[in-house]
């Protein structure tokens, strides 16, 4: 229901707006400037597997999913998709959509196993050559430098709690940069970094299993700083690369509209949101938190988080409904999202008209800087239908919507450059191990086998005509 009100408001004011010719062609088709780039995002430990192939050291999410009732089932990534050794049919399977970009992560236990010191050059040709193949598909490759695999030996000294991180993080930027930029051109910092400091340092559920407000916080801070060097670092090497990070964005809302919770939402809203984006493109911390930061921030912090950056990628997948929650991390807590609100197969509120919010606030706020969506995407079931093939029809429906909510900033002005939907494969989903699956490929478990879904081949015909059918 909603959804089909939601698409018909897209394609009114499709009709009324004031159109480019390339967008103006088809009325029952939405299209996409030229040149928007579609690929989509993928992790190192959710798919890689080999965590002890070629001098790999252990990362915090090894020691964290090893660890008894920490990951579903006992889940861990040790075989993941075996992407390190199926990397060559995960590319085909990209090139066949017609995807022109992939963002992959670096794991940094793979090139420098103690986290600072001596390299694996072992480690680093996994990345070589994976680059070099993506290179002769046709692929973009998007490097991230940190999706929250940490070596286990920096975690022994203290990890994101302990800001000589900044100093081994773009140090290690530096050693993946310097071996592989020859042929890549962007670079993408971070990811997430408040998810890593919320879930990983203050409650808990991810690795590495801190919890506390504090801990949190610091986290918050050490990887603004860390971000800061490694974009200084590769800025000051002088070699013209493209460079940005990625922040998980959700429009955070008082659950019910009510006054009562206004205050939860823009605290939550000040932790999710505002502390990667204020500091990196304003230079300040959120008024709400300063008496929390006041503690780490010294002189030339704020300065050297303030980098210019050539994009920003973010992740969205809903909005955040937060109220008043004496338990809570912060004093707030979840709430329900508003009635009639559709969930996905985990239970996050499907809210694409959050995605316009989100990209329009960049343009009025945050100086309306280029932007990636560099995640979308959901858990959804699904399962061989009547002719064999993989169906999975309300991930289509979930994408197809975000798509025209993306569409839908362009046309007010928002800097949308691209997408990436999360993800090519169903994979290791960290707490949650492999009963979630946010793949537009089924992975099959036991034989490792690819087989792409209904969705797979939906996004490939999206990518073709640069748009998206209203039919
Ligand atoms: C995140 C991560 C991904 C997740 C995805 C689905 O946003 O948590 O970047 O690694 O798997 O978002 O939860």
């Amino acid at each position: 229901m909603r959804r089909r009100t939601f698409l018909k408001a897209a394609a009114t004011s499709l009709a009324g707006a004031r159109l480019g010719p390339a967008l103006a062609q088809a009325p029952d088709a939405v299209r996409f400037p030229d040149g928007f780039l579609w690929g989509c995002s993928t992790s190192s430990y959710q798919i890689e597997g080999a965590t002890g192939a070629d001098g790999r050291g252990p990362s915090v999410w090894d020691t964290f999913s090893r660890t008894p009732g920490k990951v579903l089932n006992g889940d861990t990534g040790d075989t993941a998709c075996d992407h390190y050794n199926r990397w060559p049919e995960d590319v085909a399977l990209m090139a066949r959509a017609g995807m022109r970009a992939y963002r992959f992560s670096v794991a940094w236990p793979r090139v420098l196993p103690n986290g600072t010191g001596p390299v694996n050059a072992a480690g680093l040709d996994f990345y070589d050559r994976l680059v070099d193949g993506l290179l002769k598909a046709g692929i973009e490759p998007w490097p991230c430098l940190y999706h929250w695999d940490l070596p286990q030996a920096l975690q022994d000294r203290g990890g994101w709690t302990n800001r000589e991180i900044a100093g081994w993080f773009a140090d290690y930027a530096q050693v993946v940069a310097g071996r592989l930029g020859d042929r890549v051109s962007r670079w993408v910092m971070l990811n997430e970094p408040s998810v890593v400091a919320i879930f990983g340092h203050g409650m808990g559920t991810h690795a590495p299993g801190l919890t506390g407000r504090a801990t949190c916080v610091a986290a918050l801070h050490h990887q603004n700083l860390a971000q800061g060097a490694a974009l200084q670092a590769l800025r000051a090497a002088g070699r013209g690369w493209t460079l940005g990070t990625v922040l998980s964005l959700q429009p955070v809302k008082p659950v019910g509209g009510l006054e009562a919770n206004r205050a939860a939402a823009a605290l939550w809203d000040a932790v999710w949101n505002r502390s990667g984006l204020d500091p990196l493109f304003h230079g300040r911390i959120p008024e709400l938190l300063a008496a929390d930061f006041e503690p780490l921030v010294r002189p030339g912090d704020l300065e050297l988080i303030r980098q210019p950056i050539d994009f920003l990628g973010i992740n969205y997948y809903s909005r955040m409904h937060q109220q008043p929650d004496s338990g809570g991390l912060f004093g707030t807590g979840y709430g329900p999202a508003p009635e009639g609100v559709k969930r996905t197969g985990m239970g996050w509120p499907v809210e694409p008209d959050g995605l316009t919010e989100q990209l329009l606030e960049l343009r009025e706020r945050y100086g309306n800087p280029p932007v990636y969506l560099t995640e979308n995407g959901a858990d959804y079931y699904d399962w061989i239908g009547p002719e064999g093939k993989a169906e999975d029809g309300e991930r289509i429906f979930f994408i197809r919507d975000h798509l025209l909510a993306g569409h839908a900033a362009i046309r007010q002005g928002a800097n949308l450059k691209g997408w990436f939907v999360w993800t090519l494969l169903d994979n290791f989903e960290w707490a949650d191990g492999y009963s979630r699956r946010f793949g537009l490929v089924q992975v099959d478990r036991q034989t490792m086998t690819r087989t792409p879904k209904a969705s797979y081949h939906w996004y490939a015909d999206a990518i073709r005509r640069n748009g998206v059918m209203l039919a």
